[in-house]
């Protein structure tokens, strides 16, 4: 199958990407497949905004050749019609929002043992803002008498070097509270790596969602199945096989609708059995001090410890941070630009001595969820969060552990 070979065209795009973002580097691919490069330092999680140059980029397939003036977005299924980028642009309403947009696979080489495919540490996370045109405006005119449960395709136009299309289904209620078709990032033309001319942006849900170089949406009563498209090739692979949280030697069910996007919910009710990688779960990161370059401690003897938190579609409650490696916590500050679907940067003083220390960031979301302190063994899959741990599974996909995140911190003597 197509998803299992190497893929020659990915080291020429990777050297491109370099050459443009000076921000980034590539990561360790062990099945030679994905175009992966991701945050060079910590120091992008000491800012909200992330610079293109510092933003990750995580496909399978050969960026396409795309022309700006013929590119299309049609509408199938229970919808008729399409558009051009022009007429996305001039016929609808422009905004922006602000995403942050984590890799499902974000520490999937946090997992022992090892899982295979992109060994991303904590590099695969960062907060754009995305321009674009709301699909509730694309799609408004034809949406009486949809029925709850209506989900929505976002097809790529990445040429598949097997059979597998790149289409990702998510709940039309989700499109429409908050999605986007992007074509601007951070102000700039959407750059080829990140989905020119058009790109889906939703917010808060993991990467994988947001569809890039669109060129279908497609209105159907379920999710992405084996056969839902009108074209040749596997339309299922990247909705119901891959990009699916289970234990070792599983091959999750096909599902044709889910009860909830909420990826954690889905775990901790086991509905469906094998979650899928939808809103992202509760997650932190300490940006500064970085670990790279040791810490004089100023004259008032306190070092301010800054992150990130986020929590897909729910908002953080609060953010803990640890000096010990995780002993002892201490409630750090929330701070900066509060917008739904982006996270937050929170701040938190502290006495530093001379030595090496280590520092630990946990989050809490307004549920009441917490980031588990480790990722479990393989065989503790159930059980896993009950004894504060995120379950280890086959494909690396949402884990938020807390201490495999942790940085180790140099405080010189003065
Ligand atoms: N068409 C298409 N869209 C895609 C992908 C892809 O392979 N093809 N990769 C997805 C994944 S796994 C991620 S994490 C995000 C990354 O977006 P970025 O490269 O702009 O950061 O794009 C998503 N959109
Ligand atoms: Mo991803």
């Amino acid at each position: 199958m197509a998803t299992e070979q190497p893929r020659e065209n990915r080291h020429d795009e990777i050297d491109a990407i370099l050459e443009r973002k000076d921000g980034v580097r590539e990561t360790r691919d062990e099945a030679d497949k994905y175009t992966v490069v991701g945050a060079v330092s910590r120091d992008t999680y000491a800012n909200w905004l992330t610079p293109v140059e510092e933003h990750f980029v995580c496909h399978r397939n050969d960026i396409p050749d795309a022309d700006a003036d013929s590119w299309r977005v049609s509408l199938t299924g229970d919808l008729e019609g399409g558009y051009s980028l022009s007429e996305l642009k001039g016929e609808f309403p422009t905004v922006a929002v602000a995403h942050t947009m984590e890799c499902a696979g974000n520490g999937r080489g946090q997992h022992r043992p090892e899982t295979g495919s992109v060994q991303w540490g904590n590099e695969a996370a960062g907060t754009a803002v995305w321009t674009g045109t709301p699909i509730s405006s694309v799609l408004h005119d034809q949406l009486e008498d949809v029925a709850d449960g209506t989900w929505l395709t976002a097809i790529g136009g990445d040429p598949s070097d097997g059979d597998d299309v790149f289409a990702r289904s998510i709940p039309l209620s989700k499109a429409l509270d908050d999605c986007i078709l992007a074509h601007e990032m951070n102000g700039r033309p959407l750059p080829p790596e990140h989905g020119f001319p058009v790109r889906m942006i939703v917010p808060g849900w993991y990467g994988v969602n947001s569809v890039k170089w669109v060129e279908e949406l497609r209105l159907m009563d379920t999710m992405v199945v084996e056969n839902s498209l009108d074209r040749p090739g596997e339309h299922a692979y990247w909705q119901q096989k891959s990009y699916r949280i289970h234990p070792a030697d599983v091959e999750p069910e096909s599902n044709e609708t889910v009860e909830t996007g909420d990826t954690w919910e889905q775990l901790e009710t086991g509905e469906p059995a094998h979650p899928y990688a939808f809103d992202q779960t509760v997650m932190s990161l300490i940006g500064a001090p970085n670990g790279e370059s040791p810490v004089s401690v100023p004259d008032d003897g306190t070092v301010e410890i800054t992150g990130v938190a986020w929590a897909g579609d729910d908002d953080v409650a609060g953010v803990e941070v640890s000096t010990d490696g995780g002993d002892t916590w201490d409630e750090a500050e929330l701070f900066g630009p509060d917008y739904a679907g982006a996270w937050r940067l929170f701040r938190c003083g502290w006495d530093a001595t001379p030595g090496t220390h280590v520092l630990a960031s946990r989050a809490t979301d307004e549920r009441g969820r917490r980031q588990p302190m480790r990722i479990s063994n393989p065989d503790a899959w159930r059980d896993a969060l009950e004894d504060d741990e995120f379950p280890w599974n086959e494909g690396g996909y949402a884990a938020n552990a807390v201490l495999p995140n942790a940085v180790e911190v140099d405080v010189e003597s003065p």
